[in-house]
């Protein structure tokens, strides 16, 4: 630890914290914030969010016992100062790297991380189990949720909050509120949490009132009472925080979530409190950086980027989401029916550009994957088409909504399922590794993944008939960089297409696979071994008489996606052969994802720790020729 930071390397744990003086915490601030942001600036991460919870992280761990008392972060991607108080100070600049520590909490990674976390709005639900478990074991301990304002508007964060105002048992939720989920916060409940910040005060007002109504002398009794009266009606639209309070929580706030000796005050007074307490702060996303500050969106999660100046390396060529983004802009302009939606990733799903040209015809539902779901279904049913973007990983919140709202009544719509396949340094809760598995078995839908940036316009054009539930599952990061034909023709639905013809062994490949085993082909050459090579294209339906056809022309047939081995792709194509009756003349291969969790670590390095990569695919076939 470099001198420039001489708080902040005396502290190994939460006592190092405790034992410093009050009056330094706002250095040790300052300290924390340039360490996340030299840090960050090399790793990449979630700056913004964790640049303004500084504050809020040093008053929690002052006031509560770690890892006695339970800290729970929503998301989690706010917690970089409740990692480096809590013995990862030294360990912060693996942030995120493989083999490092994690971007999110993690139960096996420290005591201190009492939920593993990654998708929004768990932190209440989970806090509220901690809390009933403790109350059953006769535990004395404090439990408390720290949620973001974009995070509280999410189904499963509002079902906590009704269960932990019914049960009445003792847990702080707090409130971490900065008007933004990734970008603007959206929202009936935002817009209420606003006025919260922003209505004069309804203790200030009732003060008024009775020196008011008690100065004039005849009538001052009579009109106190109907003051009383008139007041219980007022308090509905004045009282701060009468949502939560009618929901059964002490509701205290909003107070400033940069101002440590008020946070400490507060959390120490909460702590002899009985029953659920909501403590509303009031924070600045990206506090402390300028830029972070002025654009807290870009800032919300990035990579390397200039600590002095903010920009981040230019990114040459189109991301499969910038071809989607075009796409779907393109395709608003010639389809009025065409509708949009988004839950809290605008940019992320590149659908941003579509808002603007076309707002009334763009949804951003805010972080509520399973409504956004449903409200497509809605949109199909009533005659629109609706295309929902949203990240592989967060779709699995809407698995019931796709079965049931969607599948089970036929209704056409687009998933543009992105971020399918390994993700990189968000890690384990962020791969899109599930998708092709939970999707494949649904009646109705087709599901296919493109081998190139080309073939996703394509097969867009083919989903864009809207006569089906469609998918399509694509990567995170750059394209192939092939030319792309926005005017292209439908790719045909169900139809693989042979790349290469050999002989000995058939390769199936899927999505951006494709090209890995090209590679892996151009290897084996020099070993002799000539595979037949096939862009699969479809996961449903499969091309089933191309690969009955190659079941009856090779020895080993071999699957490959970048999905789990179980229940994907290539258990697909063993089930139709299996039903063909043809598994005694072929055996087949699958690689895919083993069954384990996969860590963080750069999009590369994690291909090549699977076996993913050209090298490992042409080990695996090798493997399987001998
Ligand atoms: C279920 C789910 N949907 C979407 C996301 C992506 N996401 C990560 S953080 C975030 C915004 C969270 O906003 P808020 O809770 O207010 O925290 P802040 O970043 O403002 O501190 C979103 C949409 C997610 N992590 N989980």
């Amino acid at each position: 630890m470099r001198s420039e930071y001489p708080l902040l390397s005396r502290i190994e744990g939460p006592s190092d914290l405790k034992a410093l003086k009050t009056e330094d915490l706002p250095r040790l601030a300052a300290e924390l914030r340039s360490f996340i942001i030299t840090t960050v600036a090399k790793t990449g991460g979630h700056l913004a969010p964790s640049l303004g919870a500084v504050e809020l992280g040093i008053a929690l761990h002052r006031v509560f016992d770690s890892p006695t008392d339970k800290l729970i972060w929503d998301v989690g991607h706010q917690a970089y100062t409740h990692k480096i108080l809590t013995g990862r100070r030294q360990s912060f600049s693996t942030l995120r790297q493989l083999g490092g520590i994690s971007g999110f909490p993690r139960m096996e990674e420290s005591v201190h991380d009492a939920f593993g976390v990654g998708h929004a709005s768990t932190s209440i639900s989970s806090a509220l189990g901690c809390v009933c478990a403790r109350d059953l074991a006769g535990e004395d301990y404090h439990v408390v949720a720290v949620i973001g304002d974009g995070s509280l508007t999410g189904g499963l964060a509002l079902e906590g909050l009704d269960r932990g105002g019914e049960l009445g048992k003792d847990i702080l939720v707090v409130l971490n509120d900065n008007e933004m989920a990734i970008s603007p916060n959206v929202g009936a409940m935002a817009r209420y949490l606003g006025r919260l910040i922003t209505t004069p005060g309804y203790d200030r007002f009732r003060s008024q009132m009775q020196e008011l109504v008690k100065n004039i002398p005849a009538y001052g009794g009579t009109l106190f009472n109907l003051a009383r009266r008139f007041e219980e009606g007022l308090k509905h639209m004045l009282v701060r925080g009468v949502l939560f309070e009618e929901l059964g929580y002490r509701y205290l706030g909003p107070i400033d979530g940069h101002d440590i000796p008020l946070l400490m005050d507060t959390l120490e007074g909460i702590k002899g409190l009985k029953g659920p307490v909501l403590l509303h702060v009031v924070t600045k996303k990206g506090k402390g950086f300028t830029p972070a500050e002025q654009d807290a969106t870009k800032f919300h999660g990035l990579g390397k980027f200039n600590q002095n100046t903010g920009e981040c390396p230019k990114i040459e060529g189109m991301t499969y989401t910038s071809v989607f983004g075009r796409w779907v802009e393109e395709r608003g302009e010639l389809d009025p029916k065409l509708v949009v939606i988004t839950a809290a990733m605008p940019d992320g799903t590149g659908t941003y550009q579509f808002g603007e040209r076309f707002p009334d015809r763009f949804y951003d539902v805010g972080i509520s994957e399973g409504h956004a779901t449903t409200f497509s279904a809605g949109l199909s049913a009533a005659g629109y088409h609706p295309v929902f973007a949203v990240y592989s990983t967060f779709l699995q919140r809407s698995y019931d909504m796709l079965i049931h709202d969607i599948c089970l009544q036929n209704l056409p719509l687009l998933l543009a399922v992105d971020r399918g396949g390994l993700v990189g340094e968000d890690g384990p809760t962020h791969h899109g590794l599930f998708d092709l598995a939970y999707l494949r078995h649904i009646p109705n839908l087709v599901l296919g993944a493109p081998k190139d940036e080309a073939e996703l316009v394509a097969m867009l054009n083919a989903g864009a008939d809207f006569k089906t539930p469609f998918a399509i599952r694509y990567p995170r990061g750059l394209g192939e960089g092939v030319e792309v034909d926005w005017k292209a023709e439908p790719t045909p639905i169900g139809k693989g297409e042979v790349l290469r013809e050999g002989s000995g062994v058939a390769i199936l490949a899927l999505g951006r696979m494709v090209g890995a085993v090209l590679e892996a082909v151009e290897m084996l050459a020099s070993e002799g071994i000539e595979p037949t090579v096939v862009n699969a294209r479809w996961v449903k339906p499969l091309d089933e008489e191309l690969i009955a056809d190659l079941a009856g022309k090779y020895e080993h047939l071999v699957t490959v996606e970048e999905g789990t081995s179980a229940a994907g792709f290539g258990s697909a194509v063993l089930e139709l052969l299996a039903e063909r009756g043809l598994l005694n003349r072929c055996r087949v291969h699958i690689i895919g994802i083993p069954d384990e969790f996969i860590p963080h670590g750069k999009v590369d390095e994690l291909l090549k720790m699977v076996g993913l990569d050209a090298v490992g695919i042409s080990d695996r076939i090798k493997e399987i020729m001998d």
